[in-house]
């Protein structure tokens, strides 16, 4: 039979790796990922390494409940009973470097993660709009440690219309930036 040839084996062998790289990461793959502190580095007076101690002790919040909606409209369940802490109070301890009255209107936040996954924030969305109010670092749930699909240090935009594109998983870094002149 064709599909039986040694050519015919290769060519699926090849689209099953395909496959897995293009889907979610499995069960071993989601360990390597796993981050334990962030650091926070680019346009700031103070770059910081942040672990989940360093994190608790800034004012953190409580989160019941954030329905996660992905770019595609899809529902990709929800997050759950999460502790974390307001970006903006993180870079407010960094202190974000804007000398220039009109500095900060250009800058943005690049939040990073350990699987090459980033996504950007604009100084204006976190501390001049509603947005910036629900972003957090989050780093608990029900009491516990984040487990590894998204641990131990995660994201979210909590008031996004769709909160999954900026729910970062296994975040590692936060950089801030001047993009424009
Ligand atoms: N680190 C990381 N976080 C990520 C992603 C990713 O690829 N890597 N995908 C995002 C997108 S687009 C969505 S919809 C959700 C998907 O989460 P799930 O894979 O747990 O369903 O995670 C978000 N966070
Ligand atoms: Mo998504």
């Amino acid at each position: 039979m064709m599909l039986c040839s040694r050519r015919s084996l290769l060519a699926l062998a090849a689209i099953s790796v395909g496959a897995t790289a293009i889907g979610a990461p499995a069960q071993s793959d989601r360990a390597a990922l796993v981050t334990t502190s962030i650091t926070v580095s680019g346009a700031v007076e103070n770059s910081l390494t942040l672990g989940v101690d360093d994190l608790r002790a800034f004012p953190t919040q409580k989160v019941s409940e954030v329905p996660l909606v992905c770019q595609s409209g899809a529902n990709v369940g929800k997050i759950e009973n999460f502790r974390g802490v307001r970006l903006r109070d993180i870079l407010e301890k960094a202190n974000v470097v804007a000398p220039a009255h009109n500095d900060v209107k250009k800058m943005v936040v690049i939040a990073g993660a350990s699987d090459g996954y980033r996504v950007v924030f604009s100084w204006s969305e976190i501390f001049n709009s509603p947005v910036g109010e629900g972003v957090y670092v989050f780093f608990e749930k029900d009491g516990m440690p984040l487990a590894d699909d998204q641990g131990r240090i995660a994201m979210v935009s909590t008031k996004d219309l769709r909160t999954g594109p900026r729910h970062v998983k296994w975040l590692k870094d936060i950089e801030v930036r001047k993009i424009v002149d």
